[in-house]
């Protein structure tokens, strides 16, 4: 259940004396920074490796959908449902552009998503641990989106066009959900010891998985040397880890809340934080399905599809109809 692990035909990554022809070119194009576009030639462990990183990331979108879509009839104010709905409805758009555009290499949404249904196919390990109080959404807001925030902004730049080119506006809106889950984390370390209680514990229970949530260790990531030759990664796991805790240990501080890690240290010679041993028996565990929702996740997924059937249906009624009318009044 959930083993992706595309064969991409690569087994190492070669040196550009090693490329010949059209894959020489398609490198010497990439190393030029110049952008990959759909209908240009490319090498098919390229097109299966844009498919699969895609098609994993609007799943995770869709999938993360659920976590905080169970919080919208609970949230705690009329302000906080419409911002909450309108996040939720954001990650429904991010699904969408990606989903577009891995299918501009030649795959069908319905493909992808049959992967996804099945448990082919991966989605982020972050959502599959459960909501269990509103704090949980400042924290996802906070953490989670402010994880793919840092992430995906590398991605805006990365080599294939139309993946880069949506990962811009999604990375526009990620920053706003980063600010209201932040607002949702202040009003609760401001407001009552039992308020204030909820967040630390929210905390405690989130910060591990957000931490895996960018990926193995850069000597365990099997797809990192060759998605950087392509210049699909400019930063590897690590180094984007790092900015991630760099960046959220003053901002626990602001809060008043303490990072569940003991071990957690500044360097002062590099001036980076360092973090105690991450739980990676746990990560692994996760993403091959047996997380502590992985099963909730899927079954909600797959019950959205099902009811969703008749939406499909009469969609495609409707643009069959409209495409008839077209050709009679063209006639
Ligand atoms: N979860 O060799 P690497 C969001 C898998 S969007 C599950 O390092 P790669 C917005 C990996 O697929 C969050 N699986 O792999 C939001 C591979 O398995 P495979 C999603 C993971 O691809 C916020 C194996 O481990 N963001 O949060 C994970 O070079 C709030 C070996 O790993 C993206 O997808 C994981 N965390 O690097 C929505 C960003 N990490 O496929 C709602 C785009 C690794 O061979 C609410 N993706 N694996 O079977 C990426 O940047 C990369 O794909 C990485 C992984 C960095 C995730």
């Amino acid at each position: 259940m959930y083993a992706q692990m595309v064969d991409t035909g690569v087994a190492r990554v070669r040196s550009a004396d090693e490329l010949e022809g059209e894959e020489a070119g398609f490198q010497r194009g990439i190393d030029a920074l110049e952008k990959v576009e759909a209908t240009d030639w490319m090498p098919e462990a390229y097109r299966k490796t844009m498919i699969r990183q895609i098609s994993q990331h609007a799943h995770s979108e869709i999938v993360g959908m659920l976590p905080e879509g169970n919080w919208i009839t609970r949230a705690p104010s009329l302000k906080r449902k419409v911002t909450l709905l309108a996040k939720v409805q954001d990650e429904a758009g991010h699904g969408l552009y990606l989903y577009c555009a891995a299918e501009t290499l030649d795959v069908s949404r319905d493909t992808l998503l049959e992967a996804l249904h099945s448990g082919a196919a991966k989605y982020s390990s972050i959502f599959n641990y459960p909501t269990l109080t509103w704090a949980d959404i400042g924290v996802i807001g906070w953490l989670v989106d402010g994880a793919a925030i840092i992430n995906q902004i590398p991605l805006c730049r990365c080599s294939y066009g139309p993946y880069a080119r949506a990962m811009v506006r999604i990375c526009k809106e990620e920053s706003f959900h980063q600010r209201q889950g932040f607002d949702i984390m202040l009003t609760l370390c401001q407001g009552s010891p039992a308020q204030k209680a909820m967040a630390q514990d929210a905390l405690n229970r989130w910060w591990w998985p957000t931490v895996m949530m960018f990926g193995p260790p850069d000597a365990e990531s099997v797809h990192s040397a060759q998605s950087m030759a392509w210049r699909i990664k400019l930063q590897s796991n690590d180094a984007l880890r790092q900015k991630f805790i760099d960046q959220t240990v003053p901002q626990a501080a602001l809060l008043g809340l303490t990072i569940p890690d003991p071990a957690l240290t500044l360097d002062p010679e590099t001036g980076h934080y360092r973090i105690g041993p991450v739980d990676w028996a746990e990560f692994y565990r996760v993403i091959k399905g047996d997380g502590p929702c992985n099963r909730e996740r899927l079954a909600a997924r797959v019950a959205a599809w099902e009811d969703g059937a008749w939406v499909r249906e009469a969609a495609a009624a409707h643009a069959e109809k409209q495409a008839a009318r077209r050709k009679e009044c063209a006639a």
